[in-house]
């Protein structure tokens, strides 16, 4: 079998030595770093998300897939720092204020960089004005809210509310947590809502191919 498909094969699985051995031999064969995860890694991760979301697979087999991926992403990385090649979107994301939740703000996380994005973390009790100090440093094309208590589903909102009201770029606001829903979303005037982290992904690539915040200037 082609060792593409082996390694997407391993990816899918979490054979994190396999993913390393694999990886060296794909770059060795002439393929590019950037044609294993375009070939690879990502329709890997698209796998995983799909079967998390089908609930197919859960949060443990979820996690050693994406070790496996960050196992071939560090022999990647260097050739394509070394090419000059970037992530082309960037997302931040974080637990909203009194919330000290964050696995399944983790699995978001690793499915987005899965995706191909450049995830800017802030971890979990973030105040409005964490996420707005990053959102002006970082100018990402979409932030992700976390809140896993009813009790802090109040701060997502005012969080939401603080980054329109402020004076910080124009970004796509994403949200979820098992408490939170598609008419809290729309409620509190979110961009979109996603169930899941497989979900989450498809989410963001649709916000980003929607565009409308493409004509700001990035770094
Ligand atoms: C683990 C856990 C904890 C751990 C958290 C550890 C950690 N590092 O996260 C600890 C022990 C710290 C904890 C503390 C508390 N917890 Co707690 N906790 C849980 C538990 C068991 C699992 C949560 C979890 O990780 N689920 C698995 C992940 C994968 O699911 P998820 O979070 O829903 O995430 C998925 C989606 O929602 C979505 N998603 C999540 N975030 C985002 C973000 C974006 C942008 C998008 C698009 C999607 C998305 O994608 C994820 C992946 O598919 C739940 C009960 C349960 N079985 O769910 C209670 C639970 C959430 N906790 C609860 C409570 C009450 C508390 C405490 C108040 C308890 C106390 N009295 O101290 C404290 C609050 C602390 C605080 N201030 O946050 C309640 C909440 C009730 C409610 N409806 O508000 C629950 C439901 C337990 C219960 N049945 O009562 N908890």
């Amino acid at each position: 079998m082609e060792t593409i498909k082996l390694l997407y094969k391993a990816v899918v699985v979490g054979n994190s030595s396999g993913a390393a051995v694999l990886t060296k031999r794909a770059l060795s064969e002439g393929n590019g770093a950037e044609e294993v995860i375009d070939r690879a890694l990502m329709p890997a991760m698209a796998t995983v998300g799909e079967k998390f979301k089908n609930s197919q697979i859960f949060v443990p087999e979820m996690l050693v897939a994406a070790r496996a991926m960050k196992t071939a992403m560090s022999l990647l990385e260097p050739r394509l720092l070394a090419a000059g090649v970037t992530p082309k979107h960037t997302a931040i994301i974080g637990t909203v204020e009194g919330d000290l939740h964050d696995i399944g703000k983790n699995l978001v996380a690793i499915m987005w960089r899965g995706t191909g994005f450049r995830v800017i973390d802030l971890g979990v009790n973030v105040t409005p004005a964490g996420f707005i100090t990053a959102i002006e440093e970082h100018l990402p094309d979409i932030v992700g809210l976390s809140a896993v208590l009813t009790t802090t589903m109040p701060a997502m909102a005012g969080t939401l509310k603080a980054i329109r009201a402020s004076n910080c770029p124009p970004v796509k606001v994403i949200i979820g947590g098992a408490p939170v829903s598609q008419q809290f979303a729309e409620a509190i005037g979110a961009d979109a809502y996603a169930a899941d982290a497989g979900s989450a992904a498809d989410k963001a690539l649709e916000l980003v191919a929607a565009g409308g915040i493409s004509a700001f200037p990035r770094r």
